[in-house]
């Protein structure tokens, strides 16, 4: 049959129309896998060491759940916090600013206001602006309130002016008060005819305390640790009131998993970020009775079993929600191990031969290795392919790291995009990054570590840990040195110098710093 020039004219038309929206659907579905918007989980322990999961070396104690995860995805073995304590290393974290730069970014009292500005971004805030529900469930540490926080009314500013949709959190620490989880700002379950009242100065009348009362508590302090007593267990910080609110510490894990679930299954429907900052295994160390004795090692080890199940029932509970191939996971501690931090709670006598700092040098509150040196791995199902990686990361780099996952342009001058490295797609981590222990700084560049000379005992001997404190520069060659006992700074003067210049470069204006002189 003959076409007429109409019918040829529309066949023309229709051919070209197909071949546009062909073209147009290749680029939009080009732009679709570029920019990803997985959920994104940061699973955050509290004390856990370099040492203490078996993926990284230990054989005392075994933790197969964390394993999976670690041994299935990008497992770096030179990952860091930004701090050896957890105030200013959970600011590095969130804010992608070191936390040397905020002078309130310290151990925090329960009473301490916010120490995140909130104007100022943060992870959290960065991915609601791109499309994401936002929670946090665990330890926050990060100060609440503008002032002195009445624990009666609704606490604010907190977690959720910082970019939190959703929070479900304990303020300070397990051994500081106030003993209570606060949901959105409220206290949950505080009966308003037991009002309660927090001060870090001074007891309240008639209230007994882990100093004069030993004869009321089950766990006794060793050091500090000796004000209110909750649950029998004495604390840092005093506390009247609030009976109905206060947790039970050995269902601390379950609670925090169940309301870890319950954000997911309430948000599982638009991408969601997750904060999931688990409790273990800081003092006081509160092992459910499902994992007492667990390990072998008294309560320290039995809380990383029980972290490590929890790990486990929550991976398992977002695979049967068939969400674990959408979900990027990073797990990290907040800060090195510790074994005795302020309790007679049999971790010391018990330890036996496990090192839950591993190979390395030091612990919490140190500037060797091991206060910063965590267990840090990523892990995607189907996305990240396994891999043990040396490149030198901190916490710090999450920031810009997820921004570019999801195509926003925001950033932090300390901050590094290195979604790559994450992602196990490339080894080239951070060239230079500066380390705080207890508002002390020292400078890592390449391998090399280089920490100035400090005032101060060489061995914090409440939790016989070394501090990195020398009245000498100390410099060591991580790469045939990592446990940190050859000093080179005698020998190499032209590295420790190059390191001394770049040191004061990176921390700027700052009297510790400027101060120091070339060797
Ligand atoms: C210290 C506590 C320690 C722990 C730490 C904070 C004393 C003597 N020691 O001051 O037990 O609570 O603060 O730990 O009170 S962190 O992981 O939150 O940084
Ligand atoms: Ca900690």
């Amino acid at each position: 049959m003959m076409r007429n020039k109409s019918t040829h004219f529309i066949l023309i038309a229709i051919a070209i129309l197909n071949l546009f929206t062909a073209c147009n659907f290749k680029n939009r579905k080009k732009a679709d896998t570029e920019i990803q918007k997985p959920n994104i989980v940061i699973i955050y322990t509290d004390d856990l060491g370099y040492g203490d999961v078996s993926a990284y070396g230990a054989t005392e104690i075994q933790t197969p759940n964390i394993d999976k995860l670690a041994k299935n995805g990008v497992m770096f073995t030179d990952g860091h916090a930004t701090s050896a304590t957890c105030t200013p290393s959970r600011y590095g974290l969130l804010t992608g600013v070191y936390p040397w730069r905020n002078e309130n970014a310290k151990i925090l009292p329960g009473t301490a206001p916010l120490i995140i500005d909130t104007e100022q971004t943060t992870i959290p805030k960065m991915l609601r602006e791109n499309g994401y529900h936002t929670g946090i469930v665990g330890k926050w540490h990060l100060g609440l309130g503008a002032g002195v926080v009445d624990w009666n009314k609704k606490i604010v500013p907190g977690p959720n002016d910082v970019g939190f949709d959703y929070s479900f959190i304990m303020a300070a620490t397990q051994d500081r008060v106030p003993t209570v989880y606060i949901e959105n700002g409220e206290v949950v379950g505080l009966d308003p005819n037991d009002p309660i009242e927090i001060s870090y100065s001074k007891n309240f009348e008639g209230e007994p305390t882990g100093k004069d009362n030993p004869e009321l508590t089950r766990m006794k302090w060793h050091h500090g640790h000796n004000n209110s007593i909750v649950n029998g267990i004495p604390r840092i910080g005093f506390m009247k009131g609030g009976e109905k609110a206060k947790w039970k510490d050995e269902e601390m894990a379950d609670v925090f998993l169940k309301m870890a679930k319950q954000y997911v299954l309430s948000n599982k429907n638009e991408p969601f970020f997750l904060y999931y900052a688990m409790q273990q295994p800081h003092v006081p160390r509160t092992p459910n009775e499902r994992f007492v004795g667990k390990s072998g090692m008294g309560p320290r080890g039995d809380v990383i079993v029980e972290a490590d199940w929890c790990v486990g029932e929550f991976i398992n509970f977002l695979e049967k929600e068939g969400l674990l191939e959408n979900t990027l996971i990073i797990f990290s501690s907040d800060n090195g191990p510790v074994v005795n931090d302020g309790y007679f709670d049999d971790s010391v006598e018990k330890l036996g031969k496990h090192t839950p700092s591993g190979i390395l040098r030091g612990g919490k509150y140190s500037l060797f290795e091991a206060g910063t040196r965590v267990p840090f791995f990523t892990y995607w199902k189907g996305k990240i392919q396994p891999k043990v990686s040396d490149a030198l990361v901190c916490q710090l780099d999450i920031y810009a790291s997820l921004a570019e996952l999801v195509g926003s342009s925001d950033k932090t001058n300390d901050s590094k995009p290195m979604l790559d490295v994450f992602m196990g797609k490339s080894n080239s981590g951070r060239e230079e990054l500066i380390l705080e222990a207890t508002s002390r700084t020292a400078l890592r560049q390449g391998n090399w570590i280089m920490i100035p000379p400090y005032k101060g005992s060489p061995l914090n001997k409440w939790v016989n840990i070394e501090t990195g404190n020398s009245p000498e520069y100390q410099l060591y060659n991580l790469s045939d040195d990592v446990v940190q006992h050859k000093n080179l700074a005698g020998s190499n003067k032209e590295k420790l110098d190059e390191m001394i210049v770049t040191f004061k470069k990176l921390r700027g204006n700052n009297k510790d710093v400027t101060e120091l002189e070339l060797k």
